[in-house]
């Protein structure tokens, strides 16, 4: 593993305390992972497992010209988490300048692919969107796959950032991405070196799920449906929150169902830009999220956490309780 660094639940408070204001960071109960789970300024987390590890690949969360590379973090149980860092850095994307965001994982083949987003572009007059990049390990080091985005334009009013890859039932992978208040599923090539065709000719097809979608999407499917979750309000202030729909087909049509993860001003504010862990053994389903220490107020002031997520009997899904403990140990071996 490279440059890995560990932290515990109960050790993370004290690197919290020199390396960000210590009024957040809570010793939780012994066995418990605390939130955030690692300590330092990340957001729109990607969670994955690989190889009997939860993974985490977040944006690092600086100020745009600051955001040349990401770290990744790793853990057994939830609870130990160790650094990778730097596992993709902007020299190893040479048409990439700045703002790199918002990563997307995929194990295929034994390779490891690292979607990202980079440039925040404007315009289609800018070089940038949304890149890929490949690695043999999950801790990197990835380099760029394409020499060029694999997004690089406007459709459909979408900005080409906040790409989620989402693996249906018969091998075919979709990206759904997505900013500027616009959502778009494109079905991707089976080497991730672009897109193709859906069934009917489409390319780029708008499931933009209401005018309250702002970014952020991401999908799963359970029992059959499939769940599209995005993120909604702005995500430097305390409003940015989540909420999601239900189709019975990949391209929906997605009807927003209503929210279900937001600030609690006991906790924290600003809590969006969310991912999934499903643990098959237990069938337990985590929520990955960023949002902002109480009292804070700068946008980019942004952490990690993980919180439980529960379904009622008829699929739908429960508002998420957030906490300071975050969740309970639950190894993966
Ligand atoms: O971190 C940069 C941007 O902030 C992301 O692309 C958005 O989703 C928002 O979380």
């Amino acid at each position: 593993m490279r440059s890995g660094r560990a932290f515990t639940g109960a050790a993370f408070a004290a690197v919290c305390a020199v390396v960000a204001a210590p009024t957040w960071a809570a010793t939780p109960p012994a066995g418990y992972s605390g939130n955030p789970v690692f300590p330092g300024w990340y957001a729109d987390p990607e969670a994955a497992i690989f190889d009997h590890q939860y993974w985490i690949y977040p944006t690092t969360s600086l100020k745009y010209s600051a955001q040349v590379g990401f770290d990744a973090f790793s853990s057994p149980d939830l609870v130990h988490w160790t650094k990778h860092a730097d596992v993709l850095d902007i020299k190893d994307i040479p048409w990439a300048k700045k703002a790199l965001w918002a990563p997307a994982m995929v194990e295929k083949g034994g390779k490891y692919y690292f979607f990202f987003g980079a440039n925040d572009i404007q315009s289609d007059k800018e070089i940038g969107g949304i890149g890929v990049a490949v690695s043999d390990k999950p801790e990197g080091p990835f380099k760029d796959l394409l020499g060029k985005p694999l997004i690089g334009a406007f459709h459909n009013g979408a900005q080409p950032i906040d790409q989620f890859v989402f693996k249906d039932d018969d091998g075919t992978y979709y990206m759904i991405y997505g900013g500027w208040k616009h959502a778009n599923i494109v079905r991707l090539k089976s080497d991730f070196t672009g897109v193709e065709p859906m069934a009917d000719g489409t390319v780029f097809r708008e499931i933009t799920p209401g005018p309250e979608y702002v970014e952020g999407p991401m999908m799963f499917k359970r029992s059959g449906k499939y769940y599209l979750m995005w993120s909604e309000g702005g995500w430097t202030g305390p409003d940015y929150s989540v909420a999601y729909a239900i189709a019975d087909k990949v391209t929906g049509p997605f009807k927003r169902i209503g929210k279900i993860l937001q600030q609690d001003p006991k906790i924290a504010t600003g809590a969006g830009h969310n991912s999934l862990f499903h643990v098959a053994r237990d069938d337990s389903w985590y929520i990955v999220y960023h949002r902002h220490p109480l009292g804070d107020t700068i946008g980019n002031d942004r952490v990690t956490s993980i919180d439980r997520m529960y379904f009622d009997k008829d699929g739908y899904i429960l508002p998420v309780k957030i906490t300071n403990e975050g969740v309970k140990a639950n190894p993966l071996q």
